[in-house]
C-alpha cells in the first residue's frame, strides 16, 4: 500500500477494552462475551480505518492485544513458565483467564514482571525463558483474527513482536544455567514462526508485520555483533528458506524508536520484502555513513562467525562503529538491498502529538524514494502511544487543537502524504499549506515563548546547581530534625478512597464550590496525619488526597501545559494515563502544594515531607513539545519547582521529597547519547532543588525500573536521601549502590506496595536486616517501595504498624552492636 501505520491503539475510544477485560475480571461478563467485545472493537477500529484511507490491501494493522503484545508472542508459542504449566490446556493452548493470569498472577502464582518498553511509558511482560522452555505454535489467535477481518472484508496486516526483539526482551528463566541467554533458543524458536507465517499464508495473507525495536538500541547486555547474527538467521529462515506466497506472506521489519545503525546492513542485506524506518527519531538510512569496506564484504552469520580473525582496525577502518572486521560491510551492498524492498517511511510521529510538518515530511518521503524499489508513506512508532483523536477534546483552547494529531489525525496524515506521493506534491497542496499556517501560528503564539522565562534559563549559573558538602549539611540536617536511628517515612500518597474521588468528581463538575472541596481535602489530611501519629512513623506526609496523578497535578497548575480529558494512553495492561501536553514555556504562576504540606505540619510536631515530581519525570509522562530542546524544557521546569522548594522551605517545612521515578525511562537507547542525558537531566534536578538551605533536608524517590545502570546519575543528584524500589528483588540495588561508593541517605523500600499481602514483621526484619548489610546503619531509611495510593487502607494500617514494629526491633539489634 502506499499509506500504512505502524499499529493503532487498542485500548478502544472509550476505554471499552479496559471495561470489558476489568468486567470479565470481576466475574460480570464471561470470557465468549469478552471475546464478542472484543471482535466487535475490532471490527470498529477496522472499518474506521478504512474510513479514514486506509483502503488498500494490507494497509489495515490488525495491532489488537488484549493485554500486551509481548504476552501475546508467549501466548503464541507456548513459552509458558512452569509455575503456570497447570493452567496450560491439554493443547498446551491458554484460554483467557491464563492468559491474564501470567500477567496478573493468583493467589498461588507470581506474575510475570513488568517492565519499560523502550524509551516509552508502556510497560510490556517479560517472558522468561529457559533452555527448557517448550517452544511451539499453541495458538491460531493471530491467524484467526486475520480470517476475521478478511471475512468482514478488510484484508489486514497482521503484526507480531519479531523473534529477535521477543528473545532479546526476554530473561532467562530462574532455572537457567549461568551463561544462559535467551537468544540461546534462536533456533528453536523460529520454525515456531515459520509455522505461523505458513498459517497465515494458507489464510491468504499478504503481508505480515514483524516489529523489531530491538535493533534500534545497544543498550542491551548482548554485543552487537551477536544480535546481526540473530538477525540474519532469523530472516534467513523466515524469509529467504521459505517462499513468498505459498509458505509465508511478503515481511514488513519494523525498526521503530531510533536508528537501524550498524543494524542496517544485515537488515538490507535480508530478504525481507520490506523495512519500516522511525525517520522521526532516527536518520534517512545512510549507507555513506557505513564504515568503509574491507576487503571482503560479509553479511551472513557463517562468515562472521568463521572470518572473526585479525585485520582489523589497520587500513583505515572507522573504529568504534561496529564489533568485528568481519561486519565491514559495502555502502554499495546496503544500497543494492534496500533497492529490492519497500521502503516504509515513518514520517509521521507515533509517540508524540503534534501535527506534522507535511511539506517537510513529504520532502523526506521522496528523498528515500531515491533508495528503495517503493516507498508507503508511515508513522514512526505504533500509534497506540497517543490517544485515539483530538475530536474528543472540545474544551481544549482552539488554537492549541489545531497544532496537535492524535491517532485519526495522525492516520489523515499518512493518507495525505502518500497522495502527495503518488499525485504529485500539487495533489495536497492545501494540505500542506494548512499544516504550514498551523505551524506558523504555533511559532508565534502567545505561551510557547516567553521572554521572561527565557531570560531567567539564560541566567542560570552553575552556582545554581551546588548546594555544597554534602556532609556538612547531614549533620545541620541531624541537629535540625533529631530523628531516631533508622528513620520510618512513606513515600507520599496514601490510598485514594472513594470518598475522595467522589470529592473530586463532584468539585469537577462544579457540585462542590472550592472551599467544600478544600475542607474536604482538609479532613483527610488530618484524618491520615492521625494515623500516621498513632503508627508511630517518624517523618509524616500529607497523603496526596488533592493529587489524581503526580503529574497531572502540577500541569494543571503550571503555565504551559494542557491536560486532556479523553486522552488515555495505556501504560499497562487495561491501566490508563492521560499524558498532558507541554507545549509551551514554563513558569509558575502561583505556589503549588504550599498550602496543603503547611496545613498538615500544623497538625503534628513531627516533620511533614513536602512532595513534588521532578522536571524529568514530569516530562517523561507528558508529551513534550518538539520545538526546543529537551534540555531547556527541562531547565524551565527546574526553575519553576525551584520556586515550589523556596516557598515550602519558607513556610517550615524541613524535608522535601522531589520524585524522581522516570529517571531511567528517558535514558537513550544508543550508548553515546546518554551521556548528554544525564549531564541535562541530573542538572534539572539540581537546579530545582539547590536553591534550599543546608538545614532543609532534600530527597528523591526512584522506581518503575532497575536504576542499576544509572547509579552515578543517581549519586550526581546530590539529594540527601533517595528512597528507591528494592523489596521484589530483596535489597539487589543496595549492593550496586554500596560497590558505587554510593554515601548518602538511603531508603530502600522494604514492603512490596505493588501486591495485597501484607508482609509480617519477621519478614520486614529480614529485609531490614539485609539492607543493614550494605548499607550504614547512619544513612539507612525504612520506608516501602513506592507511595500507598493504588493499596487500601485494610493492607496499608497492618503493614505500616508492621514496618515501625520491625524497625524498632533493628534499632535494639543496632544498640544492643
Ligand atoms: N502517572 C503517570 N505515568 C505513570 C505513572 C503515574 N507511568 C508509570 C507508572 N506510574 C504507570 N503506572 C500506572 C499505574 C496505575 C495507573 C496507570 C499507570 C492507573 N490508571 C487508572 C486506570 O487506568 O484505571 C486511571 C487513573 C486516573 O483516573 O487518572 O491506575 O502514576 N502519568
Ligand atoms: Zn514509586
Amino acid at each position: 500500500p502506499a499509506a500504512t501505520v505502524l499499529g493503532y491503539p487498542r485500548i478502544g475510544p472509550n476505554r471499552e477494552l479496559k471495561r470489558a477485560v476489568e468486567s470479565f475480571w470481576a466475574g460480570r461478563v464471561s470470557a465468549s462475551q469478552l471475546e464478542q467485545q472484543a471482535a466487535e472493537l475490532r471490527a470498529r477500529t477496522r472499518d474506521h480505518l478504512v474510513a479514514l484511507g486506509l483502503t488498500e490491501p494490507a494497509a489495515v494493522p490488525s495491532s489488537f492485544s488484549f493485554y500486551d503484545q509481548v504476552l501475546d508472542v508467549v501466548a503464541t508459542v507456548g513459552a509458558v513458565p512452569p509455575r503456570f504449566a497447570h493452567l496450560r490446556a491439554a493443547d498446551g493452548s491458554l484460554d483467557l483467564a491464563a492468559y491474564f493470569a501470567l500477567a496478573r498472577g493468583d493467589d498461588e502464582v507470581a506474575p510475570l514482571e513488568m517492565t519499560k518498553w523502550f524509551d516509552s511509558n508502556y510497560h510490556y511482560l517479560v517472558p522468561e525463558i529457559g533452555p527448557e522452555t517448550e517452544l511451539r505454535l499453541v495458538s491460531d489467535r493471530i491467524v484467526a483474527e486475520y480470517v476475521e477481518a478478511r471475512e468482514a472484508g478488510v484484508v489486514t496486516r497482521p503484526v507480531v513482536v519479531g523473534p529477535v526483539t521477543f528473545l532479546l526482551l526476554s530473561k532467562p528463566s530462574d532455572d537457567a544455567p549461568a551463561g544462559f541467554r535467551p537468544l540461546d533458543r534462536l533456533a528453536d524458536l523460529l520454525p515456531v514462526y515459520a509455522e505461523l507465517l505458513g498459517r497465515l499464508a494458507a489464510a491468504g495473507a499478504p503481508w505480515v508485520q514483524l516489529d523489531e525495536p530491538a535493533l534500534v538500541t545497544d543498550t542491551l547486555d548482548v554485543p552487537g555483533e551477536r544480535v546481526r547474527t540473530a538477525v540474519t538467521d532469523a530472516y534467513r529462515a523466515l524469509a529467504s528458506d521459505l517462499a513468498v506466497g505459498a509458505q509465508r506472506p511478503a515481511i514488513l521489519l519494523a525498526a521503530p524508536y531510533g536508528d537501524l545503525g550498524d543494524n542496517l546492513p544485515v537488515v538490507a542485506a535480508s530478504d525481507v520484502e520490506a523495512v519500516a524506518f522511525d525517520l522521526v527519531k532516527g536518520a534517512l538510512p545512510s549507507p555513506a555513513a557505513l564504515p568503509a569496506p574491507s576487503s571482503e564484504s560479509v553479511t551472513s552469520s557463517e562468515s562472521v562467525t568463521s572470518s572473526a580473525t585479525e585485520s582489523a582496525g589497520t587500513d583505515g577502518l572507522t573504529p568504534g562503529l561496529t564489533d568485528s572486521p568481519a561486519e565491514q560491510v559495502r555502502p554499495a551492498d546496503v544500497v543494492a538491498g534496500l533497492a529490492r524492498k519497500t521502503l516504509v517511511a515513518g514520517v509521521v510521529d507515533g509517540h508524540n502529538v503534534w501535527r506534522a510538518d507535511l511539506g517537510a515530511r513529504l520532502a523526506q518521503v521522496e528523498k528515500l524514494t531515491t533508495l528503495g524499489a517503493r516507498v508507503t508513506v508511515g508513522t514512526s512508532t505504533s500509534l497506540f502511544h497517543v490517544p485515539h483523536t483530538t475530536a474528543a477534546e472540545p474544551q481544549l483552547d482552539a488554537g492549541l487543537r489545531s497544532w496537535l494529531a492524535f491517532a485519526d489525525e495522525k492516520v489523515l496524515e499518512v493518507v495525505t502524504l502518500a497522495r502527495g506521493l503518488v499525485e504529485g506534491r500539487d495533489a495536497v497542496e492545501t494540505e500542506i499549506a494548512a499544516a504550514s499556517a498551523a505551524l506558523a501560528a504555533r511559532a508565534t503564539a502567545a505561551g510557547v515563548r516567553v521572554e521572561a522565562v527565557r531570560a531567567r534559563t539564560a541566567g542560570v549559573a552553575p552556582s545554581d546547581l551546588e548546594r555544597g558538602s554534602a556532609a556538612e549539611r547531614r549533620d545541620t540536617q541531624a541537629a535540625r530534625l533529631g530523628l531516631p536511628p533508622l528513620p520510618t517515612t512513606t513515600i507520599g500518597s496514601f490510598p485514594q478512597t472513594t470518598d475522595i474521588r467522589v470529592a473530586r468528581a463532584a468539585h469537577a463538575r462544579g457540585e462542590l464550590d472550592d472551599a467544600q472541596y478544600d475542607a474536604a481535602m482538609e479532613a483527610e489530611i488530618a484524618r491520615v496525619i492521625a494515623l500516621q501519629e498513632e503508627i508511630g512513623l517518624d517523618v509524616l506526609v500529607h497523603g496526596e488526597p488533592e493529587r489524581n496523578d503526580m503529574v497531572q497535578y502540577f500541569a494543571e497548575l503550571l503555565d504551559g501545559f494542557a491536560v486532556t480529558r479523553n486522552g488515555w494512553v495505556q501504560s499497562y495492561g487495561t491501566r490508563c494515563t492521560r499524558p498532558s501536553i507541554l507545549w509551551g514555556d514554563v513558569s509558575r504562576p502561583a505556589p503549588m502544594t504550599v498550602r496543603w504540606t503547611r496545613f498538615a505540619q500544623s497538625l503534628t510536631p513531627k516533620p511533614v515531607k513536602g512532595m513534588l515530581t521532578g522536571p524529568v519525570t514530569i516530562m517523561a509522562w507528558s508529551f513534550v513539545r518538539d520545538d526546543l530542546p529537551l534540555a531547556d524544557t527541562a531547565t524551565q521546569i527546574g526553575l519553576a519547582l525551584r520556586d515550589e522548594l523556596a516557598d515550602l522551605e519558607a513556610a517550615g517545612v524541613a524535608i522535601i521529597q522531589v520524585d524522581e521515578p522516570a529517571l531511567r525511562e528517558l535514558l537513550p537507547l544508543r550508548r553515546a547519547d546518554q551521556a548528554a542525558y544525564l549531564d541535562w537531566s541530573v542538572a534539572s534536578f539540581r537546579l530545582a532543588t539547590s536553591g534550599v538551605r543546608a538545614d532543609t533536608q532534600v530527597h528523591t524517590h526512584l522506581c518503575y525500573s532497575e536504576f542499576g545502570e544509572v547509579i552515578g546519575a543517581i549519586d550526581a543528584l546530590d539529594a540527601d536521601v533517595t528512597s528507591i524500589e528494592a523489596a521484589r528483588s530483596r535489597m539487589e540495588v543496595l549492593g550496586e549502590l554500596r560497590d558505587a561508593g554510593f554515601g548518602r541517605g538511603v531508603g530502600p523500600g522494604v514492603y512490596d506496595i505493588h501486591s495485597p499481602r501484607v508482609p509480617s514483621v519477621d519478614e520486614l526484619g529480614e529485609l531490614i536486616s539485609l539492607a543493614a548489610a550494605d548499607v550504614d546503619p547512619g544513612l539507612l531509611w525504612i520506608n516501602p517501595d513506592c507511595g500507598l495510593k493504588t493499596r487500601g487502607y485494610a493492607e496499608v494500617v497492618p503493614a505500616l504498624t508492621h514496618l515501625v514494629e520491625a524497625t524498632r526491633s533493628a534499632r535494639g539489634a543496632l544498640v544492643r552492636a
